[in-house]
C-alpha cells in the first residue's frame, strides 16, 4: 500500500521511537537541547493536547492536497502539495524541539511517557535547519533523477553493453521506456533472454551511477542525525521502531528458520529456468541470474510460474468474474460484506462518496492503489483504478483492511492513531487478502467451482494456489533482508565498497548474481526507490512473517480445522471480534504486547511457525519434485563472485581485472592439478 505522505513523516517519526534498545533515561533530552528538562506533568499534558489539535490539522491540509494531486496531477496541485509538505516538515520539528524539552526519563506515567517518546524519537530535526534542508534536497534530487530515468528500446541483435564503454542511446529514436509500465511489463512478460538482461542492466545503468555520490552524502547526514538523536547509526536509528534490542539478530534467526523452505522453491524455479534457458544462462546447481526471475529487482517470482510449472490447473477466475457481471462498485460491495460478515461497520456514506475506485477518463491520475486517512475521524477514502480481476479483487480487500484500521483507531490520540511499527498495517491488510484469495473462500462466495478438498488441502489446485502464495513471499522475504542487511551495512561501515556487498549479500541470501559484471561504478541497491528514498524496507520481511501470525490466530478464533491454507475466517464473529480489538488498540501498545494480545498470550514475538505451517503440503511437494537435484540451494564459484567482487575503478580496469582473475585461476588450477 502506498501510505500518505504524512503517514512517511510520522513513519520517519516512528523510526526513532524510544524502546529496550536506549532507555528513555540514556536518551535524556538535555544530549541536544541546552534548557533545563521540564518534567510537570500538567505541562506535559498541556503540550499533548495542543500536539494533538495541530497535527491532525496538519495531516488533514498535508492529506487533502496530496489527494488533489494523487488524483488530478497538475502542476498546480503539485505546487500546492509541496508547500504542504514544507510546512507539515517545519511542523515536525517544532515539535520535536518542544517535546525534546521534556526529561522523559522522569515521567513515570507510561502512557504520557511513550506518547512524548514518539515526537521525541523522531527523523532528523536533531540535524538543525541547515543540515536538514540538506538532507531533504538530497533525498528529493535522487528521488527526482530516478523517476525521470527512460530507457530506449531493445533492438535486436544488441548485445554486449557497455563492456567496451560505447554508449547505446544515440542508436535509438524513441528512447522513452518508463520504468512503470514498460521496463516492469518487459521483465514480467518477455522471456527473450537478451532482452530481458538488455532492460535489465540498462536500466542500472541509467538510474544508478547519477545518484551514487549524492547517496554518499546521504548517508553521512543520516548518520550525523542518528548520532545528535543518540544512536550510533543511521541503521541503528532505523531499527529502533521495531522496539527490540535484538533485531538485528531477530530478524537473522527468523531468515534461518524460513531457508530451508526457500533452498527447496529456490532448486524448483532454477529446475524450470535450466530447462527454459539452458547452460549459456545458468547452471544447475549454481546460483540464479537476476534479470530472468520476473521482476526488475527479483523481488518476486509470481510472473515466471508458467515456465515453471507448465501445464497449470489454475482456475480462470478473473473469467468467472466478468460472466457474472462484476463492476468495481460491486468488487467493493464485496468486500464491505467480507468486513461486515466478521462484525465490522459497513463503509461511511463520505467512502463511498469520495473514494475512486475506477480510472477517470478526463484526468490524469496516479494508479497505485492506496488507502487513506484524512485524520479528520470522519474522511476515509481508497484510490484505485480497479480492473475486473482476482488480482484487484484482492487489492479491494487489502486496501480496504486499511480504512478499517483507520476507522478502529480513531479514539485513540492523533501520536498513536497508527500501528506500533510500519509493519502491522500491512501485515493485517495481507492476512485478510490471504484469505480472500484462498480457494476455500473463493468457492464460498461462488468465484471457484472446482471441488476444493478442505480435509486434505493437498489436491493440484491447492498446490498451485500454494506455489503462487510462495513465488509471492518467500523470494521478497529474502530481498528484503538483502536490502535491509545491506542498508545497515553501509551506514555502519560507509559506502566504500557498497556495491560488491550489495551483490554480497543478494547471493547469500537470495542465490542470485547479477547477469553481467558490475563494477563500484554501479549502484546496483539505488535502483530500489525505497533506498534512495530513504524508506524503512525491513517491514516488508516483518509483515511477511506477521501476516501468517495474524492469519493464524484468526483461524484459530473462527474454529479452523485442517491444513491452514484451507482455512476462511469469512463470517466468524470471534474473528472480527479479535481483529477489531487489536486495531482499536493503535500505536497504544508496542508491538510485543500487540503480538501477545492477537495469539491471545501464546507468545510476545515475532514467529515463523504459522508460515511454515501453512506451506507445509507445498515444502513436501517440492522435496518430492526435487529428489534428483544434484544440491537443494545453489552452489557458487569464482566466476559468480568475480562477477562484482572488482578491484578496478573503472570499467575497463574491472574488465581487465576479471579477465586477469580469470586467467590467474586456470593457471592455479593447472599448478595445482601439476602438483597433484
Ligand atoms: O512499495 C510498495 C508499495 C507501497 S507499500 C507500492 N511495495 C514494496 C515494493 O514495491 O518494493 C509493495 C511491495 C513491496
Ligand atoms: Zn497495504
Amino acid at each position: 500500500m502506498f501510505r500518505r505522505l504524512w503517514k512517511f513523516y510520522s513513519l520517519i517519526l516512528l523510526i526513532v521511537i524510544n524502546s529496550c534498545g536506549i532507555s528513555s533515561a540514556q536518551f535524556s533530552t538535555d544530549l541536544f537541547y541546552k534548557e533545563p528538562a521540564n518534567d510537570n506533568l500538567g505541562d506535559v499534558v498541556q503540550f499533548l493536547r495542543e500536539y494533538d489539535r495541530e497535527a491532525s490539522d496538519t495531516c488533514n491540509r498535508i492529506a487533502t492536497a496530496e489527494w488533489k494531486y494523487a488524483t488530478n496531477a497538475t502542476d498546480f496541485n503539485r505546487r500546492r502539495m509541496k508547500e504542504q509538505q514544507n510546512l507539515a516538515s517545519k511542523f515536525e520539528c517544532i515539535s520535536w524541539r518542544r517535546a525534546s524539552r521534556y526529561d522523559t526519563s522522569r515521567i513515570l506515567e507510561n502512557n504520557l511517557r511513550r506518547q512524548l517518546d514518539r515526537i521525541v524519537y523522531q527523523g532528523k530535526c536533531g540535524l538543525g535547519d541547515e543540515k536538514h534542508l540538506e538532507i531533504t534536497h538530497v533525498i528529493t534530487m535522487m528521488k527526482d533523477n530516478y523517476n525521470q530515468v527512460r530507457v530506449c528500446p531493445y533492438r535486436a541483435g544488441q548485445t554486449n553493453l557497455y563492456s567496451d564503454g560505447h554508449n547505446i542511446t544515440s542508436y535509438h529514436a524513441y528512447c522513452d521506456l518508463r520504468l512503470e509500465p514498460d521496463l516492469t511489463s518487459i521483465m514480467e512478460r518477455s522471456r527473450n533472454e537478451r532482452e530481458l538482461k538488455y532492460a535489465w542492466t540498462e536500466f542500472r545503468e541509467k538510474v544508478g551511477p547519477p545518484n551514487r555520490n549524492t547517496f554518499m552524502r546521504y548517508i553521512d547526514l543520516a548518520n550525523q542525525a542518528a548520532v545528535q538523536h543518540g544512536f550510533r547509526d543511521a541503521g541503528e536509528q532505523m531499527r529502533e521502531v521495531y522496539e527490540d534490542p535484538d533485531f538485528f539478530f531477530t530478524v537473522q534467526d527468523l531468515w534461518t528458520q524460513v531457508q530451508p523452505l526457500y533452498k527447496q522453491l529456490f532448486s524448483f524455479v532454477r529446475k524450470g529456468l535450466y530447462i527454459k534457458y539452458g547452460d549459456n544462462v545458468l547452471r544447475s546447481d549454481g546460483p540464479i541470474p537476476a534479470h530472468i526471475l520476473g521482476n526488475m529487482w527479483g523481488q518476486n517470482w509470481r510472473n515466471i510460474i508458467d515456465i515453471i510449472k507448465p501445464h497449470l490447473e489454475t482456475p480462470d477466475i478473473t473469467g468467472e468474474m466478468i460472466k457474472q457481471g462484476y463492476t468495481p462498485t460491486k468488487i467493493f460491495q464485496v468486500a464491505e460484506e467480507f468486513f461486515t460478515s466478521l462484525g465490522l461497520p459497513p463503509m461511511s456514506p463520505e467512502f463511498w462518496r469520495n473514494s475512486i475506485i475506477q480510472k477517470p477518463n478526463d484526468v490524469y491520475t496516479q494508479c497505485a492503489a492506496s488507502a487513506w486517512d484524512f485524520c479528520n475521524l470522519l474522511d476515509f477514502r481508497i484510490k484505485q483504478c480497479t480492473q475486473i480481476s482476482l488480482e484487484d479483487f484482492i487489492n479491494s480487500h487489502h486496501e480496504m483492511t486499511h480504512i478499517h484500521y483507520y476507522m478502529q483507531y480513531t479514539t485513540q490520540p492523533f501520536i498513536y492513531r497508527d500501528s506500533p511499527n510500519p509493519a502491522f498495517h500491512e501485515a493485517v491488510a495481507h492476512a485478510i487478502a490471504l484469505n480472500v484469495g484462498g480457494p476455500v473462500h473463493l468457492q464460498k462466495i461462488g468465484l471457484l467451482s472446482s471441488p476444493i478438498s478442505a480435509s486434505n488441502g493437498n489436491s493440484m489446485i491447492n498446490i498451485e494456489y500454494l506455489l503462487n502464495v510462495a513465488l509471492d513471499k518467500l523470494p521478497f522475504m529474502a530481498f528484503s533482508l538483502t536490502v535491509e542487511k545491506w542498508r545497515w551495512y553501509v551506514f555502519e561501515k560507509g559506502p566504500v565498497g557498497m556495491n560488491s556487498r550489495w551483490w554480497d549479500l543478494r547471493l547469500r541470501f537470495q542465490g542470485i548474481i547479477p547477469p553481467d559484471v558490475r563494477t563500484s561504478q554501479h549502484f546496483d541497491a539505488g535502483a530500489k526507490y525505497h533506498v534512495i528514498s530513504d524508506q524503512d524496507y525491513i517491514k516488508y520481511f516483518v509483515a511477511t512473517i506477521l501476516q501468517f501470525q495474524i492469519y493464524a490466530e484468526l483461524c484459530s478464533a473462527a474454529n479452523h480445522i485442517g491444513p491452514l491454507h484451507t482455512c476462511d475466517f469469512y463470517r466468524s464473529r470471534e474473528a472480527g471480534r479479535l481483529l477489531s480489538d487489536f486495531m482499536q488498540r493503535g500505536a497504544s501498545l508496542s508491538s510485543s504486547q500487540l503480538i501477545k494480545l492477537i495469539t491471545r498470550g501464546k507468545t510476545s514475538r515475532l514467529s515463523v511457525d504459522p508460515l511454515l505451517e501453512f506451506f507445509r503440503p507445498l515444502e513436501a511437494w517440492l522435496e518430492s519434485q526435487n529428489r534428483d537435484e544434484s544440491i537443494i540451494g545453489w552452489s557458487s564459484n569464482m566466476d559468480d563472485v568475480q562477477l562484482f567482487q572488482y578491484i578496478g575503478f573503472n570499467h575497463a580496469t574491472d574488465n581487465l581485472n576479471l579477465r586477469l582473475n580469470k586467467l590467474l585461476t586456470i593457471i592455479c588450477s593447472m599448478l595445482i592439478l601439476k602438483l597433484m
